[in-house]
C-alpha cells in the first residue's frame, strides 16, 4: 500500500517568525553571516566556507563567469552552468581564478551524472574550487556513482554537493554516498513546470524542515555534519531568512541573480519597461546546445521548466546590500547574530490566509494604482 502523508506541504509563504529578545549588542554591524559550504568533523571548521549565505543556479541564464566575479567578491559563490562544453565551463573556471590572483574568488560548477569523467578532470585542472551534481531529483544511484568517481579518484580534496531531494531518505542516502553538501528543493523553482509535469516534488518549507532535521540527527550519530542548501523558490528577501533559520546553511537563488546586470541574459525593452530573459534548465531552450555537441540528441519529450522574462533591477551590489540589511535586520528581531544562532533561536508560526492578507498594504488607497491626467494606469 502506499505511504500517505497526513500533513499538506508547506511553502515559506505559510509562515511567519516571531520576534525574541533583542539585546543591545544584538546590531546588524554584528551580524556575522559565514556559513559552511562543506562537511566537517565536530570540533573542527569546514576547509570551504562563505561570508556571505548564497549560492547562484548552476543555469545558464545565471551563473557564468562574470556574475561569478561579481558575487564572489561580496562573499558569496556561483556555480558556472553545466549545459555547455566541458572545455567552455573550465575556461569560465580560470577567468574567475584568474581576474584577482592577490585576492582569489572562489567559484563553483555543476556537474552532470553523465560525462563527469571528462568534465571534473578539466575543471580540476583549471582550479575550480567545489562541485555540484546539477540535477532536478538527486536521489538515485547515478549520483552516487559520480561521487564515486570523484573519491577513487582524487580522495576527499574535490569537494561535491548532490541533490535535489526533498526529504530525509534522499539526504541519507547522499551522505552515505559522500556528498559534502546536499541541495535541498524540488519544484519550487520560479521557471519551474516539474510538479505539473511530472507530479513530483514537495513544498519547499516542509521539505528543508525534514532534511534539515536528518542533517541534525546524522551530525549527533556520526560526529559529521553536512551543510544543506536551500534551492529555487525564494521570492522574497524573507525567504532567505525564513530558509537559513529552517536550518539551511546556504541558498542557492537564479531568479534573484538572473535580474541583475551582470546576468548572462539579454535585457529587454517589454512596453514600458526593462526585462531580463530567464529560462529554465529543463527547457528546450537549455538543453538545445546538447544538440550542437553531444550528437544531435532531438528535442525533449517533454519540457520542466518555461523560457521567460523577470524585470531588470540593476546592478547586483545595489541589490545585494538591499537584501543583505533585510536579513540582518530581522535576524535582529530573532536576536541572532549568527546563521547558527537564528537556527537554534527561531521561532516560526503558521499562517491564515486572513493573516497573510493582513500582512500586505490594506484598507488604503495605493497612489501607484491611481489613473494618471491622460487615463493611463502609472506603471510606478
Ligand atoms: P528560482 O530561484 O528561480 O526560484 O529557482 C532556481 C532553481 O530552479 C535552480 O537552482 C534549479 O534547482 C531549479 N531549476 C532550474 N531549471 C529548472 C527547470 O527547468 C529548475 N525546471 O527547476
Amino acid at each position: 500500500m502506499a505511504t500517505y502523508y497526513q500533513e499538506p506541504s508547506r511553502t515559506f509563504s505559510e509562515y511567519l517568525l516571531l520576534p525574541n529578545l533583542t539585546t543591545k549588542d544584538c546590531v546588524p554591524d554584528h551580524i556575522d553571516l559565514t556559513t559552511p559550504l562543506v562537511r566537517y568533523r565536530r570540533g573542527e571548521a569546514a576547509s570551504l566556507s562563505i561570508k556571505l549565505p548564497f549560492a547562484s543556479a548552476i543555469m545558464q541564464a545565471v551563473s557564468d563567469d562574470r556574475m561569478a566575479i561579481a558575487l564572489a567578491t561580496h562573499g558569496g559563490i556561483a556555480f558556472l552552468y553545466a549545459s555547455q562544453p566541458f572545455n567552455r565551463q573550465a575556461d569560465m573556471v580560470r577567468k574567475v581564478k584568474d581576474v584577482n590572483p592577490t585576492q582569489p574568488l572562489v567559484v563553483g560548477a555543476g556537474i552532470n551524472s553523465r560525462d563527469y569523467a571528462e568534465r571534473v578532470p578539466a575543471l580540476v585542472e583549471a582550479g575550480v574550487d567545489i562541485l555540484c551534481i546539477d540535477s532536478s531529483e538527486g536521489y538515485n544511484e547515478w549520483q552516487r556513482e559520480t561521487i564515486e568517481f570523484i573519491r577513487n579518484r582524487y580522495g576527499n580534496s574535490v569537494k561535491v554537493g548532490a541533490g535535489n531531494v526533498v526529504g530525509r531518505e534522499g539526504f541519507l542516502y547522499l551522505a552515505a554516498a559522500g556528498a559534502d553538501f546536499v541541495k535541498v528543493g524540488i519544484g519550487g523553482g520560479s521557471m519551474c513546470i516539474t510538479r505539473e509535469t511530472k507530479g513530483i516534488g514537495r513544498g519547499q518549507a516542509s521539505a528543508l524542515i525534514d532534511v534539515a532535521a536528518a542533517r541534525d540527527e546524522y551530525y549527533d550519530a556520526t560526529d559529521t555534519y553536512i551543510p544543506i542548501c536551500s534551492d529555487g523558490g525564494i521570492a522574497q528577501d524573507h525567504h532567505i531568512v525564513f530558509a537559513l533559520g529552517m536550518g539551511a546553511n546556504f541558498v542557492m537563488m537564479g531568479r534573484y541573480f538572473a535580474r541583475f546586470d551582470e546576468s548572462p541574459t539579454q535585457k529587454v525593452r517589454l512596453g514600458d519597461q526593462w526585462v531580463k530573459e530567464y529560462w529554465g534548465e529543463g527547457s528546450n531552450r537549455a538543453r538545445n546546445w546538447q544538440r550542437y555537441h553531444e550528437g544531435g540528441a532531438s528535442r525533449l519529450e517533454f519540457e520542466e521548466g518555461i523560457d521567460c522574462y523577470i524585470p531588470s533591477t540593476g546592478p547586483l551590489a545595489k541589490n545585494l546590500q538591499t537584501t543583505v540589511s533585510k536579513i540582518k535586520s530581522t535576524m535582529c528581531n530573532c536576536g541572532a547574530k549568527s546563521i547558527s544562532e537564528l537556527q537554534e533561536k527561531a521561532r516560526f508560526t503558521l499562517v491564515s490566509q486572513l493573516t497573510y492578507l493582513e500582512g500586505d498594504a490594506h484598507d488604503v488607497i495605493l497612489k501607484h494604482e491611481l489613473p494618471t491626467a491622460d487615463g493611463v494606469r502609472d506603471a510606478g
